[in-house]
């Protein structure tokens, strides 16, 4: 997630990254503190879990086997490739646009090597190991995800030719990280920016708050969103093959007539948005609410 272009500025170490910008991930080097840590944010997160996300997301978590400790991308791998033909690669954290969508491409999803410290329990503006693997990694144990992830790196690498990434990246915005399904037990989360947050969980699904509209390619990619509070709109899918669908066609054209199109502003209904109510909710979830 998050919207820098450039590694300059940027946390972790990029001075031992290789061409392609992955890093070993060193897993010996964390500290006790650091699993104590990622023990804290797994315990609140999975909890949430359970009552929020989609079953996709509940079953990857769990063949995830991540809860006792930072995990070991290698050992993670094996068990991943055999589900779906991915494999993750350790970045030194956000890297550049086209090096991301070439591993998306070729089924290797980067995941950040640093955690956060105890005092950013909550909030990020760059992603760490906890989002990229917590948040990330449990679809990729999903084929039909896995196979439009692949689909969306070769899709951005066209758009990136095209200068069409703003496009893009919003259709990742608001899928990948901030995405929501319609699922047969209600509505539910799949997005990793919602799953790796313990505040925007319970909001995304229940709060009468944000607008959620039915996904819509063309809405989706036309419509700008903020990356410094949680979202204003959500976009709710009806099934994960219905992302494939979406990708499965030639991109260039549509994203050629988007370019020419005015931008949607992230806080409003639009002609033609069909509204999804939020969940009911649960009396207990109301603290979080805001
Ligand atoms: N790098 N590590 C990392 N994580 C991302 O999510 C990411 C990135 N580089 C570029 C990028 N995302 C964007 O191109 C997409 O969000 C569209
Ligand atoms: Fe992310």
């Amino acid at each position: 997630m998050f919207g820098a272009h450039t590694t300059s500025g940027l946390r972790g170490d990029y001075s031992r990254a290789r061409a392609d910008f992955t890093v070993e991930q060193s897993w010996q080097t964390y500290g006790e503190a650091d699993h104590a840590l990622w023990r804290r944010l797994y315990a609140r997160q999975s909890q949430l879990v359970r009552h929020y996300a989609c079953r996709a997301f509940a079953d990857g978590l769990a063949r995830a086997d991540c809860a006792d400790a930072i995990p070991d991308l290698a050992r993670v791998n094996r068990a991943l490739t055999r589900a779906s033909g991915w494999q993750l690669v350790a970045v030194p954290g956000f890297i550049p646009d086209e090096q991301f969508f070439r591993h998306l491409a070729a089924r290797r999803f980067p995941v950040t090597v640093w955690l956060r410290k105890p005092e950013e329990l909550d909030y990020l503006v760059e992603p760490d190991i906890f989002h990229d693997f917590f948040g990330h990694v449990p679809m990729l144990f999903d084929r039909a995800f896995g196979d439009f992830m692949q689909a969306y790196g070769e899709k951005g690498l066209r758009a990136l030719a095209v200068g069409a990434l703003p496009h893009v990246a919003r259709l990742y915005w608001y899928t990948v990280e901030f995405g929501l399904i319609d699922a047969e037990d209600g509505l539910r989360a799949f997005g990793a920016g919602i799953l790796s947050s313990g505040g925007e969980t319970p909001y995304a699904v229940e709060s009468p708050t944000p607008l959620r509209v039915r996904f819509d390619l063309r809405r989706c990619m036309r419509t700008r969103y903020r990356i410094d509070d949680f979202q204003k709109t959500y976009f709710v899918i009806r099934a994960i093959d219905e992302l494939k669908d979406t990708v499965a066609q030639d991109l260039v054209p549509l994203l050629q007539s988007l370019v020419l199109e005015p931008e949607l502003e992230p806080d409003r209904l639009y002609p033609g948005d069909e509204p999804v109510p939020p969940r009911a909710c649960r009396p207990e979830a109301q603290g979080a609410m805001r």
